[in-house]
């Protein structure tokens, strides 16, 4: 296979390296990711070797999805009550037994200071870009967000090569850089802006850039915003299994391998990897969601990974769970699921 290039001109060796390697993982099957999966997990906090899957399979998965909201806010700990020290520190673990880590990034809307979620103006978008009222203020997030990913280092003081999965399910209209909160034009422009701050203001270099849509209907859909194969690496989308009833499935089989589809025809088409940045099915209802449902789907498929979202730990929030847990109905389901060759957990990369 000839040598794949990430589009940071000067991405560093490690950074080149894990790319070729993510192209070359892909021939052998498809990696199992899983959001926070260290950090917490169904009724657990911050405890030392403790991981839902890890738990049922006796294996971490080879993706760990990590979560970068409020580190824009200089605090301490994410959104979702993680300590950004320990996302480090997991990164570093993981990176040293051949895990690959990739970030999401649920930024507050720095237009109200309210979350991701507030999509009340269709402004902020256009403010942060050069030239707007608030872009000054936006550049002091990114340098946050910057200096977080310089401190990801092995220890030999090599940065860690990492994913970032920025302004991600932008097709829909949930998020302040979603479709009705701005341009197409403005989209491509934060997109841009990100890059240039990170690799030339910033030089980091040692980020792999993949592009989520949520759910899409065409190709061309998938691609009204993309900013271009020059600031791009992977592309993905992210599309979940919302609702009980068998109506529910057969909606989900038919949207999930369109956008399955749609995203690795591009990828071929421009040279990048596909992946399934985020899916899976809240508490897990079908009881036979993984081996009936995603299995025989994305196995037609040459994917580099499916993520999973994440087992909250918060009291209030009981049935938020993408993966089973030991003792959950799904649990036999799952290590089916994992069992397939095709899929591949960290052992399965341990050496690649
Ligand atoms: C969402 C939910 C939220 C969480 C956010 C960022 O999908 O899981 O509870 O705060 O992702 O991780």
């Amino acid at each position: 296979m000839k040598n794949k290039m990430p589009t940071d001109p000067q991405a560093t060796h490690e950074t080149v390296a894990l790319y070729n390697r993510l192209f070359n993982l892909a021939e052998k099957g498809i990696m199992l990711g899983h959001q926070d999966d260290p950090l917490y997990g169904h009724g657990w906090y911050g405890e030392q070797d403790r991981s839902d899957v890890k738990g049922m399979i006796g294996d971490y998965p080879a993706i760990f999805g990590f979560e970068l909201g409020h580190i824009e806010l200089d605090s301490e700990y994410s959104l979702d009550s993680v300590y950004f020290s320990q996302i480090k520190k997991h990164v570093k673990e993981h990176h040293a037994r051949g895990g690959i880590s990739s970030f999401s990034w649920h930024a507050d809307n720095i237009a109200t200071g309210n979350s991701t979620w507030d999509c009340a103006q269709d402004t902020v978008v256009r403010s942060i870009l050069s030239g707007g009222s608030l872009h000054k203020e936006y550049l002091v997030w990114l340098e946050r967000l910057a200096n977080f990913f310089l401190d990801l280092k092995d220890e030999n003081g090599v940065y860690i090569p990492v994913i970032f999965r920025m302004y991600h399910e932008h097709t829909g209209d949930w998020f302040w850089w979603s479709n009705q909160q701005s341009t197409p034009e403005e989209y491509k422009q934060l997109w841009i802006m990100t890059c240039d701050y990170l690799q030339k203001t910033k030089q980091v270099h040692h980020l792999l850039y993949a592009y989520s849509s949520s759910n899409v209907q065409s190709e061309e859909h998938y691609l009204e915003r993309y900013p271009g194969d020059q600031y791009v690496d992977i592309l993905g989308f992210d599309h979940y299994l919302k609702g009980r009833e068998q109506k529910n499935v057969e909606q989900y089989k038919i949207d999930f391998e369109r956008n399955i589809k749609i995203v690795t025809k591009c990828a071929e088409q421009s040279d990048k990897l596909p992946v399934i940045g985020e899916t899976g099915e809240e508490s897990i209802w079908d009881p036979t969601y993984f081996t009936n449902v995603v299995y025989p789907i994305i196995n037609k498929y040459k994917l580099g990974w499916i993520l999973f979202w994440r087992n909250a730990w918060e009291p209030d929030k009981p049935n938020h769970y993408y993966l089973p847990y030991p003792g959950h109905s799904s649990e036999s389901d799952f290590k089916q699921f994992v069992d397939k060759p095709l899929i591949l957990t960290n052992k399965d990369v341990y050496q690649q």
